[in-house]
């Protein structure tokens, strides 16, 4: 990418968005074009077709989408598999039709089958049955992959797709009811911390295994791919080490200086039994997560205290 091409990065005010926006300001790109909802609603195929023959961008993140943990997935399936796939749809044919001259499409995990080979290689797409809590999400992302394609091998459109694996860092949902596990657990421990709780309350039996990637090394993966990557094979970003949910708890629980008890909840579901990315794509092609867990957990945790917990809570 050139440091001057217009470069449109959908859902800079999420997670993954706002992590690409900062990697491409640092990088030195000085045309990084960013709306709100409010400016253009995603949704609206007419509004984000005058938006790209307004604007033009020559490169395109796809970082907007509706996103949760396990719960809201289960939850609003009707919504996940809606939003995504409508603003899937606008913007890929938009970016198409206002000729763009790359595109890149950012999925996730839990498009591989529930009971997947450990760990997951691009080629286990669509070799067996999905998990349900999040079934409708990952269809809609399977969609996308498709679509990436569809429109390389018709239009010829540069479109790559990454597939992310459970991510976290600054600008994540910490909401308790709507969030991924990470950041429920910083705040769960942060919570009990403060009211000298006893104990916190974990979900489903501990023993599900995940692996979490930093959302700034996504970014560097994101930016490195679309310099350097132009094939039609998807490409997994993770780390390429997972943890059990109750190791994980512990670690959060160490890191935020939590000293009680840990009790599980099992009415709530595990998911599925095991997701771990099988990173060699990306490493042969020269790229490799930096950020070792605990010190991303502990950035994290120092990030929300300075943003989002007001001064009574962040004692
Ligand atoms: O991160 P998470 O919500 O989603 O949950 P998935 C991961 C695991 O952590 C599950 C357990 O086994 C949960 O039961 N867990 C324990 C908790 N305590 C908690 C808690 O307080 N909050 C949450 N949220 N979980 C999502 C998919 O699956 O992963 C999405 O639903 C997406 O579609 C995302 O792919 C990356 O890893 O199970």
């Amino acid at each position: 990418m050139e440091k001057d091409a217009p470069i449109f990065v959908a859902g800079h005010r999420g997670l993954v968005g706002s992590a690409i926006v900062r990697k491409l300001h640092a990088d030195g790109h000085t045309r990084v074009l960013t709306c709100t909802r409010a400016q253009l609603d995603l949704c609206d195929q007419r509004a984000v077709d005058a938006w790209f023959a307004r604007e033009r961008p020559a490169y395109v993140f796809l970082a907007a989408a509706k996103v949760g943990g396990i719960h809201a997935n289960n939850s609003r399936p009707a919504e996940f598999i809606r939003d995504n796939l409508i603003i899937q749809c606008n913007v890929i044919h938009a970016a198409h039709q206002h000729g763009a001259r790359k595109l890149e499409f950012l999925g996730s995990s839990c498009i591989y089958p529930k009971l997947a080979p450990q760990p997951m290689k691009e080629e286990h797409l669509l070799t067996g049955p999905l998990e349900p809590t999040n079934a409708p999400y990952a269809i809609a992302k399977i969609a996308g992959i498709e679509m990436c394609d569809a429109y390389r091998r018709q239009y010829g459109l540069n479109a790559i797709s990454l597939m992310p694996t459970n991510l976290y860092g600054p600008n994540d949902n910490f909401d308790l009811e709507s969030s991924h596990v990470l950041p429920a657990l910083i705040r769960k421990f942060h919570e009990a911390k403060v009211a000298e709780a006893a104990t916190v309350s974990m979900w489903g039996s501990g023993s599900p295994r995940r692996e979490f990637l930093h959302v700034d090394d996504l970014a560097a993966a994101s930016v490195f791919l679309m310099n350097s990557y132009d094939g039609r094979e998807i490409v997994n970003v993770g780390v390429g080490e997972d943890v059990t949910i109750r190791e994980l708890g512990e670690m959060v629980r160490d890191v935020v200086g939590f000293t009680g008890r840990i009790e599980w909840d099992p009415s709530k579901p595990d998911g599925t039994p095991r997701k771990l990315l099988d990173v060699s794509r990306i490493n042969g092609l020269g790229w490799r997560a930096k950020i070792p867990l605990r010190e991303g957990i502990a950035c994290t945790y120092a990030w929300l205290r300075e943003h989002e917990l007001t001064p009574a809570s962040s004692a």
